[in-house]
């Protein structure tokens, strides 16, 4: 009980900045003549690497739509920080998982009611297949793929001049992402697939973040700190853990059309609370709560690309890859190899 009781306190907190926030939006209007958020010529690397979601605002008025397509492989199965073999998981488990890939489309869209608000849209699409063995040898795949959950946020300009540009988040994440995705296994025909295999949480999630930009004359920077706060339990009565994201790239401009960038990420995430009481955790170790939650630390090379003139003027594509460089998951999970995502944007 305690814990949902400092959940609703952090709700309301969170409701009351914002609002404070969003009202000292239009107090600079009373000192400021006029307010700019775009200062000298558009730069492939005013957005940051592609995998970084919420980094930039938009000058009032603007609007952009954008497309993001994401890949991520998940190969061998690690304890803490050490790769364990399927044989080993199997003494305690009947099945275990060997491999698992997930492909998002992420279909988003931005628009800027005033310069110092930016309103983001964002929903993806999910596919996610995973592959096991079982104690007898016997292997088999299952597969989930749908709409997951829908997040809209604020970014909120907190403060900004020529070279550097601050900004908070307030969002929310919808439970829009099935929670009973099910299919054939050995144990049964169309059984309720384990925790990672849904689309998504279940809850209403609180999704506060800010974001640090700085840019010189051929370099630019950021520092992003994002979580997800879930609120209460969701209709199969467990609740994700929450998570937190930290991020840092530098970019180095090249020409009007090319920027590189190197980043690294690293995230906490907790274990599942509660259970849906459909799963046997003995069964196989993504059933099981205790095998979720994690720390990992991710090193990305990027490429953006962005048109300054011409019919094409406002459209960017991007693309970054990389891979975990430390990861320590709690019980037995799958591991991380790389993931690489691509997209393109267009502000208008
Ligand atoms: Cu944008």
């Amino acid at each position: 009980m305690t814990r949902v009781h400092s959940k609703k306190s952090y709700v309301i907190l969170y409701f009351l900045l914002f609002s404070m926030l969003l009202f000292s939006i239009y107090v600079p209007k009373l000192f400021a003549s006029e307010y700019h958020t775009h200062q000298g010529e558009a730069r492939p690397d005013d957005h940051a690497p592609i995998g970084v979601m919420g980094d930039h605002t938009h000058a009032r008025g603007e609007f952009m739509l954008s497309y993001r397509y994401m890949h991520m492989v998940m190969s061998g199965m690690r304890q803490g920080t050490s790769g364990v073999s399927s044989a080993a998981v199997l003494e305690n488990f009947m099945v275990t998982p060997t491999q698992m890939t997930m492909d998002m489309h992420m279909v988003g869209m931005m628009y800027a009611p005033h310069d110092r608000l930016t309103m983001a849209l964002m929903v993806p699409f999910l596919d996610m297949s995973m592959d096991h063995v079982t104690k007898m040898g016997m292997n088999f795949s299952t597969q989930s793929s749908g709409i997951g959950d829908i997040q809209f946020n604020n970014l909120i300009t907190v403060w900004e001049n020529e070279n550097h540009h601050f900004h908070i988040h307030a969002g929310m994440s919808f439970p829009t992402g099935s929670i009973e995705e099910r299919d054939d296994t050995p144990a049964g025909p169309d059984m309720i697939l384990p925790y990672p295999m849904q689309l998504g949480s279940g809850t209403f999630d609180v999704l506060p973040g800010l974001t640090y930009t700085g840019k010189l004359e051929k370099w630019s920077w950021g520092f992003q700190g994002t979580g997800v706060i879930r609120l209460g339990t969701n209709d199969r009565q467990y609740t994700l853990g929450d998570r937190l994201n930290v991020t840092m790239w530098g970019a180095r401009k090249w020409n009007d059309w090319l920027s590189q960038s190197l980043r690294i990420e690293g995230k906490i995430w907790g274990d599942i609370e509660g259970a849906d009481p459909m799963l046997m955790p003995m069964m196989v170790p993504t059933a099981n709560t205790k095998n979720h939650g994690g720390k990992r630390l991710d090193v990305l090379m990027g490429l953006n690309f962005s048109v300054p003139r011409g019919f094409f003027k406002g459209h960017r594509i991007a693309v970054e890859g990389g891979l975990p460089v430390y990861q320590d998951l709690n019980g037995v999970q799958l591991e991380t190899d790389w993931m690489i995502s691509a997209g393109w944007q267009y502000t208008f």
